[in-house]
């Protein structure tokens, strides 16, 4: 068993390292996931289709099965295969896209504009709902995340891209041809590495595609700069010592 266990840790650490990203880890049983996909309904009718697909900063605040999943074993074992023992949860967001839309995730690298000294961070995205190429899944450029910070330019859709600050990396012909979609059954993450350029299509299903991203990062980076939002984040510990206290740890919110 033991064998076992430390065999696929390392085989996902070793794929991490190559790829930049790793996809179809299971963290909820069929119980959970529709435990899950309720919740988030009503998260949906609370607040509204337009907030739920760009605007839920940091739901684990305050939604209690989002800190549930962000606290989650199974997702911390793999963020830790990654990242090491020590461990702040800095962020979370749902990128719920509705189909048939136009809305769309730009090509980009997320700790670009995150102000991490050094550039470490992993986010982990479940998929509350099956994540596919009809609605429009995550798709990743594996080993992007090798070449270091890349400058970005801005979309010229800016009201189709779902990003904060409509940014938009440029990729090259060769590189939009080893694109990869990470397609997930709801119930699943994948990880994708700070640095690897990703993004998404439309959704052109008439099926919500609705993923929440969980953003870690270990207690030995600093944040020397702003982020995106012009804000400071607000970390917590969720495993092991938090030694460097580069961060002060934000309570427990549940
Ligand atoms: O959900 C998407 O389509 C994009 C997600 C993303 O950009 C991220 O998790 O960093």
């Amino acid at each position: 068993m033991k064998a076992d266990g430390m065999t696929r840790t390392n085989d996902l650490e070793r794929r991490f390292a190559a790829d930049g990203y790793v996809a179809n880890i299971r963290v909820a049983d069929e119980a959970t996931v529709l435990h899950n996909r309720r919740q988030f309904d009503e998260v949906e009718a609370r607040e509204g289709r337009e907030k739920c697909q760009r605007g839920l900063y940091d739901p684990h605040f305050t939604i209690p099965f989002v800190w549930e999943l962000a606290t989650n074993s199974r997702v911390l074992d793999a963020v830790e295969s990654v990242i090491g023992p020590n461990i702040l949860v800095m962020g979370s967001h749902f990128f719920c896209k509705y189909g048939p839309t136009r809305a769309f995730v730009a090509w980009h690298q997320d700790v670009t504009y995150w102000g991490l000294d050094p550039a470490v961070a992993v986010s982990a995205w479940y998929a509350v709902d099956d994540s596919d190429v009809g609605n429009g899944c995550l798709q990743v450029i594996p080993g992007t995340h090798s070449g270091g910070i890349r400058a970005h330019g801005t979309s010229p859709d800016p009201t189709a891209n779902l990003l904060s600050i409509n940014q938009q990396v440029p990729v090259t012909a060769e590189e939009e041809r080893r694109v990869v979609d990470v397609q997930l059954k709801a119930g699943e993450i994948s990880l994708h590495h700070g640095l690897i350029v990703h993004g998404s299509q439309p959704n052109q299903s008439t099926r919500r595609r609705c993923g929440l991203a969980m953003v870690y990062i270990p207690t030995s980076v600093r944040q020397v700069g702003e982020n995106s939002l012009g804000t400071r984040w607000r970390s917590v510990l969720v495993r092991g010592e938090n030694r460097e206290r580069n961060f002060i740890d934000e309570p427990h919110p549940f």
